[in-house]
């Protein structure tokens, strides 16, 4: 099969500006090279369009949403076709607001599992949501709560439903996101799960609950590893997965021969130093593409 790198420069959702400079990080640190090597054919699309901030200013106050749900339907549409070329898509952000694009593309024809690997449980709607910046609220649009425009971007209504979804990584929920994770009873697997379980067994464990699925999807924020290991985000959060622990799970995804695309998000080059934190994410990648040590 043949991967498709795909950049959504989409720095929109979120405060910090330089998230828009995660596909050029990413490309710079190597990762078409690094597959072509593990024996993949790659191809690079490009980025999709993105409208710069300085050209929104009377969308600001309303948190770029019109703007954010033109890029995310660039991405849904991105991502069926990838699908229905029968390519393995890889979406280099870009904030995270992205993936309700990515992740409605992927399932336009048939359901997939999301493994969604973040600090943060993007669980917020606009009305729960204590920043309003749109890429802490992609989960709750992909389960059909939200803004109507980004509910339906692409199709109609909800992309995912409770059973689909695992999340792993989260230490940092906002009061009223905590409250909707557990009415709606999202699976998550905390660091507290991953300190008291190890992280072979949350992965395991994950892709098991995930075992309806034929096609699992990974959304990985960069903001899940420890901030000392990447401190290139614009969100970091202390007390994250270390870098063995993320590889850990990636080898354990790549094992399991379900992946059928990849978002990488939230990697804020102008927050770090020597593009390091790219190139972390880049052996991650690679990792969940087969790379093993022996
Ligand atoms: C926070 C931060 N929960 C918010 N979210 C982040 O603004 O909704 N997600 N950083 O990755
Ligand atoms: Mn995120
Ligand atoms: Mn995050
Ligand atoms: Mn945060």
């Amino acid at each position: 099969k043949t991967i498709r790198l795909i950049g959504v420069p989409l720095d929109l959702g979120q405060a910090h500006r330089g998230v828009d400079m995660g596909p050029s990080a990413v490309r710079y640190a190597g990762l078409a090279m690094r597959l072509r090597k593990l024996g993949y054919e790659v191809e690079d699309c490009g980025n999709l369009f993105v409208p710069v901030r300085e050209i929104l200013e009377k969308e600001r106050d309303l948190h770029y949403l019109a703007a954010i749900t033109r890029v995310c339907k660039a991405a849904y549409h991105a991502a069926r076709e990838a699908v229905e070329q029968g390519f393995i898509p890889v979406f280099i952000g870009g904030d995270h607001s992205l993936a309700m694009g990515t992740i409605g593309g992927i399932t336009h024809h048939e359901p997939a599992g999301v493994i969604y690997i973040d600090a943060h449980a993007d669980f917020n709607t606009p009305k729960s949501s204590p920043s309003g910046n749109i890429h802490g609220m992609p989960l709750a649009h992909l389960l059909g709560d939200g803004y109507s425009r980004l509910v339906n971007v692409g199709r109609k209504g909800a992309k995912l439903k409770v059973e689909d979804l695992v999340l792993i990584g989260v230490r940092e929920i906002d009061p009223k996101e905590r409250l909707r994770l557990k009415e709606k009873g999202i699976t998550v697997f905390t660091m507290r799960d991953i300190d008291e379980r190890g992280m072979g067994n949350i992965a395991r464990q994950s892709l098991d609950f995930l075992g309806h699925h034929e096609r699992i999807h990974v959304s990985l924020d960069a903001d899940v590893l420890d901030p000392i290991e990447v401190p290139g985000v614009g969100t970091p959060s202390p007390g994250g997965v270390s870098y063995r622990e993320a590889q850990l799970l990636m080898e354990i995804i790549a094992d399991n021969r379900r992946l059928c695309s990849l978002d990488i998000v939230e990697i804020n080059p102008i927050l770090d130093s020597r593009n390091h934190s790219a190139v972390v994410v880049c052996e991650l990648v690679a990792s969940v593409f087969g790379k093993s040590i022996l």
